[in-house]
């Protein structure tokens, strides 16, 4: 495919919406990262996200997701907005859960670019997806040169830092790939020791069961008090490992208008310590992520 057919295609995403984009040619996903992923879930890291143990040979391979995919193509969204929650709030919800819905505003901008490929390219085949499906974002997003996995596993960019959301375009276009990012990181381990239940096992690698963001978000069902990490007054998600971050300290507020702040119509109830049913509290319901619909 010429470079400027790689270019056209590129240019938008940022017309529908993202900050970043770059392209990875597509292959199951190097050994060491199939080697994390699976000895992640033999150590039962995921805790009860039981969609995490499905569909393992797709998320290793995304080939499976569309037969003769040959490109993968990410977009990187910025939803930084500083000094979200407000102070009088009754307990801390994370900064992207005080938004719109991020994976209905990223699926609408990746379905407008799919339509537009196959539109210019009769022949190409494509697949989108946001979060929810079996595909490893942060590992194609560092492939496709937008970031490097730091050491609280999230996907970290220079200018960006942390604070952004990760779509995925597959398609079967041969498109000329990013070279893979460097990691920035180096002795740094300020995220390691701020995250306030410990649920860094070691740099890269989070157990679930202890992360507030996994209690307060995915969890169903009661609170089992003994392995309950507690939640530091985090109501809704948790972002301490990333606050402390050096890297968050370049990043600029987003101008996406889906991302700005929703004044809350009611605050949110501050958490129960006793056990609790996750379904019911105030904070983020409408805004839950759609997990009833992984795969
Ligand atoms: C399951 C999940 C969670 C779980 C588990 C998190 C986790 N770290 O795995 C919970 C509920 C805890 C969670 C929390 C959050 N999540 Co979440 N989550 C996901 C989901 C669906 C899958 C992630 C996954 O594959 N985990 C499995 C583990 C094994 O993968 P991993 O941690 O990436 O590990 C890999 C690397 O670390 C690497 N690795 C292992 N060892 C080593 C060593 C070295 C040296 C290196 C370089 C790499 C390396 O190999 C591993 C296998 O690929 C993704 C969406 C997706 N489809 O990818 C969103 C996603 C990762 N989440 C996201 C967000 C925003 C969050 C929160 C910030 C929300 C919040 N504020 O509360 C927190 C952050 C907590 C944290 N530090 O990760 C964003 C992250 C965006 C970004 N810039 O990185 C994603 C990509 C969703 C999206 N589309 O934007 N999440
Ligand atoms: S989101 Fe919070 S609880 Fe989870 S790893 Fe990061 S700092 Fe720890």
């Amino acid at each position: 495919m010429p470079s400027n057919a790689r270019d056209l295609i590129l240019s938008w995403f940022k017309e529908h919406g993202f900050d970043r984009a770059g392209c990875a040619r597509v292959s199951s996903v190097n050994a060491s990262t199939k080697a994390a992923y699976l000895s992640w879930l033999d150590r039962g890291y995921q805790a009860s996200m039981g969609y995490m143990t499905r569909n393992v040979d797709k998320r290793l391979d995304p080939c499976l997701l569309l037969p003769g995919a040959k490109s993968v193509l990410v977009g990187l969204s910025n939803y930084c907005t500083p000094g979200r929650p407000p102070s009088n709030q009754p307990g801390k919800v994370a900064m992207y859960a005080g938004q719109r819905d991020y994976h209905k505003t990223l699926k609408k901008g990746l379905k407008k670019i799919a339509d537009r490929i196959r539109a210019e390219f009769p022949e190409a085949d494509t697949w989108i997806g946001v979060d929810t499906a079996p595909l490893l974002e942060r590992y194609w997003a560092q492939q496709a040169g937008l970031g490097w996995i730091g050491k609280n596993t999230l996907l970290i960019n220079r200018s960006l830092g942390s604070w952004t959301f990760i779509g995925c375009l597959l398609t079967t276009l041969e498109i000329e790939p990013d070279p893979p990012y460097g990691d920035y990181c180096g002795s740094c381990t300020r995220c390691l020791s701020a995250c306030p239940t410990g649920a860094f096992v070691e740099p890269h690698v989070l157990d679930s069961r202890k992360c507030i963001s996994y209690w307060t978000i995915e969890h169903r069902g009661e609170f089992e008090q003994n392995t309950f990490p507690g939640t530091h007054g985090w109501i809704f998600g948790c972002d301490d490992c990333q606050t402390v971050c050096p890297w968050n300290r370049f990043t600029n507020p987003t101008g996406q208008p889906d991302f700005q702040p929703i004044p809350w119509t009611r605050p949110p109830r501050p958490f129960r310590v006793a056990p609790v049913d996750t379904r019911r509290m105030g904070a983020g319901g409408d805004r839950h992520r759609a997990q009833e619909n992984r795969l």
